[in-house]
């Protein structure tokens, strides 16, 4: 039963990208998949890696996870090689890609805010260790990020599924920061990656 509704939320999220990649812009949720969320889908997930390599002179590396599961969009960061003490911006970018990496889709801060609703930079971002590293774990409820893209960017989504089609995580990029800026130009990066078991 377990691998029967883990295949399922696979199957859902890989209808979800087939439909994004058509550029269809209506019909996204597909109505017969099971999703994160649902009543009695507790045990299914989707479940994202990212490897962040350095960019340019820095030596900064980290790890990303992001899960979505019961309704709950959690992302965990474990980097080494940030700046020592200092509150290191980081963030979801909209491109597949790292160059250019584009826009930001989600500040990776305390309330994983998005733009327009939470700054990109600032204390909000964890703060490394005086060895360089950060540890960061956030989570926020799929429901109140919907109320988020509603109220900041006046976007609409009727359903969590149709969240997780914008949001489209396999097709992104993720960033670490310097502190200090402008321009606070990126010192690592990596994409997305859809793990299925
Ligand atoms: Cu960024």
């Amino acid at each position: 039963m377990r691998n029967r509704s883990i295949v399922l939320a696979g199957l859902a999220a890989g209808a979800v990208s087939l439909v994004v990649a058509c550029g269809a812009d209506t019909a996204i949720a597909p109505s017969a998949a099971r999703m994160p969320g649902d009543p009695g889908d507790a045990r299914d997930r989707l479940f994202y890696q990212v490897k962040l390599e350095p960019l340019g002179d820095s030596r900064a590396i980290a790890m990303l996870m992001i899960d979505v599961v019961g309704g709950e969009l959690r992302v965990r960061v474990h980097a080494n090689g940030v700046e020592p003490g200092q509150p290191i911006p980081q963030h979801i970018h909209v491109n597949p890609g790292c160059s250019p990496g584009g826009g930001i889709l989600l500040n990776l801060d305390a309330g994983l805010t998005i733009p327009g609703e939470g700054p990109g930079v600032g204390p909000s971002y964890p703060t490394a260790s005086h060895a360089g590293v950060v540890n960061y774990e956030a989570t926020r409820s799929l429901a109140d990020l919907r109320d988020a893209f509603e109220t900041y960017q006046s976007l609409v989504f009727a359903t969590d599924a149709d969240l997780l089609a914008y949001l489209d995580l396999e097709n992104r990029n993720a960033h670490m920061h310097v502190a200090f800026g402008p321009p606070f130009p990126a010192v690592n990066c990596g994409e997305v990656v859809e793990r299925v078991n």
